[in-house]
């Protein structure tokens, strides 16, 4: 059975008024193991996929994604971010043409050749007509500093916070049987421009969200074996 976990009464004198019971739900070891195997086993299905079907998202779904990315933990709990959720074909298009101009020269010019190398198994080059597909872009922005009573005040920890919150955003898609793509033009201040977001945010990932197009594919990438990424510590 679930438990629900209270301070004890000491805690709570110790802590400022403002502080409230802490709701967390703990399980038996078996069930940790199902519930953590079973949830590795759905987000090892989540894929990045480059071929969107234009069948339309309704708003609400994307406002509880960008809800679920916002409880991502936060440097001093700033929750340095701005989801820009883009569905109007006009501004699809023009951020479509603006990032590919960057993504022409990128490929043309600026990209290393070992880069491009390496980026052959997922079949990218310049052309980004997903941009247009996708029923929704989230254009997502970091918050820098923020001005308070005209006093710039900084933030924290601002790339790992906006990157947890990223990660959130891609799950909650995954959950509610979206599919999305971290896209990264390069340079990307061409998005501040035609969002007419403020300087104190600068653009840090551009994430097409929508159902998968027909037929889609994917290539067949492996995942790291756990000891390629994990380390344990125990004692003997
Ligand atoms: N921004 C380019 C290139 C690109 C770079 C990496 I690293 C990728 O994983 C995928 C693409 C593009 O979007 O095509």
């Amino acid at each position: 059975m679930p438990k629900v976990f209270y301070l004890s009464v000491k805690e709570e004198l110790m802590l400022k008024k403002s502080w409230i019971p802490y709701r967390g739900t703990s399980y038996s070891d078996e069930e940790m193991e199902a519930r953590s195997r079973s949830f590795y086993e759905w987000a090892d299905q989540r894929r990045s996929l480059r071929s969107f079907s234009d069948r339309p998202v309704p708003r609400s779904v994307i406002e509880s994604i960008i809800r679920t990315a916002s409880t991502a933990p936060s440097g001093a709990h700033k929750q340095p971010w701005r989801f820009c959720a883009v569905s109007d074909p006009a501004l699809k298009k023009e951020i479509r043409m603006a990032a590919e101009a960057e993504e022409r020269e990128n490929y043309s010019s600026r990209m290393s050749e070992r880069w491009k190398k390496d980026l052959e198994p997922l079949g990218t080059d310049w052309q980004k007509a997903f941009l247009e597909t996708a029923p929704w872009l989230i254009v997502v922005f970091k918050e820098i500093y923020k001005t308070e009573d005209g006093v710039k005040k900084n933030n924290y920890y601002v790339n790992e916070s906006v990157g947890l919150a990223c990660g959130f955003l891609l799950m909650a898609i995954h959950h509610a049987g979206l599919t999305a793509l971290t896209h990264t033009p390069s340079p990307m201040n061409f998005l501040s421009k035609i969002l007419g977001r403020p300087a104190n945010e600068r653009p840090f990932l551009l994430i097409p969200v929508g159902h998968p197009a027909p037929g889609a594919t994917v290539p067949d990438l492996q995942r790291k074996a756990l000891d390629d990424i994990a380390c344990f510590f125990e004692e003997e």
